[in-house]
C-alpha cells in the first residue's frame, strides 16, 4: 500500500462518536509507550500523531483517514500504571467495546515490545480478539533497540507464548525496518473485496 494522503479525521472518547463513513478500519493496539503513535507517523511519513517518551500520551481514539478510503485508528495504550484505577478500567472498557462492536473494524495490529517478558495484557488482548473472531497481526516494535540474536529469540518466545502461526514481524520507526512489509500486509485488508466476498455493503 502506498499512502498518498492522510489526515486526522476525528479524536473521540468512544468509538460510538467516531466517523460515520463506511470505510474499513485498521486499529493499532498495544501497551502504553509500545510505540503505536510513532509507528503510525513512520507509516504516514509525517508526524501527525502526538508521541511521548512518557507513557499515557494517547488517551483518545484517533482516526486517520488514509487515501480517502481507509481509517487507521490509534488506540489509547493499555497497562499504564500512573493513571487512576477508574480511568484504566474505563480505557479497557472502551477498547473492548470498540473491538467487540465496531463492524467496520477489519484488522487489529497488535504491537508488542520484544524487550520485555510476554505481557499478560497482550495475552488478554489476543484472547479478546480470538473470542470475537477478529483478524489480527502481531508486530514487535523498536527492533532497533535489540541485537539480531535477541530479537530472534524474542520472536520465538512471543510466537510460542501468544500461540501465533508465525513469528511476529519486527518493525522500527527509527530505522524503517518492517514498515514496507507491514504496509503490504495492510494493503490486503484495504483492497476492494471481490464480488461475493464478505464485507460487501
Ligand atoms: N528506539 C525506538 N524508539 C521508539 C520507536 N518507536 C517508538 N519509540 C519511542 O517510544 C516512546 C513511546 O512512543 P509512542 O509512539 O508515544 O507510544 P504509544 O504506544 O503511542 O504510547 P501511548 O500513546 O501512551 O499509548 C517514544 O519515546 C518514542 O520515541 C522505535 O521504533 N525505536
Ligand atoms: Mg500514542
Amino acid at each position: 500500500m502506498h499512502i498518498r494522503e492522510v489526515q486526522l479525521q476525528a479524536t473521540v472518547a468512544s468509538h460510538r462518536e467516531g466517523p460515520k463513513a463506511p470505510w474499513p478500519q485498521i486499529a493499532f493496539a498495544g501497551r502504553s509507550n509500545v510505540g503505536k503513535s510513532t509507528l503510525l507517523n513512520a507509516l504516514f511519513g509525517r508526524p501527525l500523531a502526538a508521541t511521548s517518551k512518557h507513557p499515557g500520551k494517547t488517551r483518545t481514539i484517533n482516526y486517520y483517514l488514509v487515501n480517502r478510503s481507509l481509517f487507521f485508528v490509534d488506540l489509547p495504550g493499555y497497562g499504564y500504571a500512573r493513571v487512576a484505577q477508574s480511568e484504566r478500567a474505563g480505557w479497557g472498557k472502551r477498547i473492548t467495546d470498540y473491538v467487540t462492536s465496531e463492524d467496520r473494524l477489519k484488522l487489529v495490529v497488535s504491537l508488542v515490545d520484544p524487550r520485555i517478558p510476554t505481557s499478560p495484557l497482550d495475552e488478554d488482548l489476543l484472547a479478546l480478539l480470538r473470542r470475537c473472531g477478529r483478524e489480527f497481526f502481531v508486530v514487535m516494535t523498536k527492533s532497533d533497540c535489540l541485537g539480531r540474536g535477541a530479537l530472534a529469540a524474542a520472536a520465538q518466545r512471543l510466537r510460542r507464548d501468544l500461540a501465533l502461526p508465525e513469528a511476529p514481524l519486527a518493525v522500527s520507526a527509527r530505522t524503517g525496518e518492517g514498515t514496507k512489509e507491514l504496509l503490504g500486509h495492510l494493503a490486503a485488508v484495504s483492497a476492494p473485496r471481490r464480488a461475493g466476498g464478505e464485507g460487501a455493503g
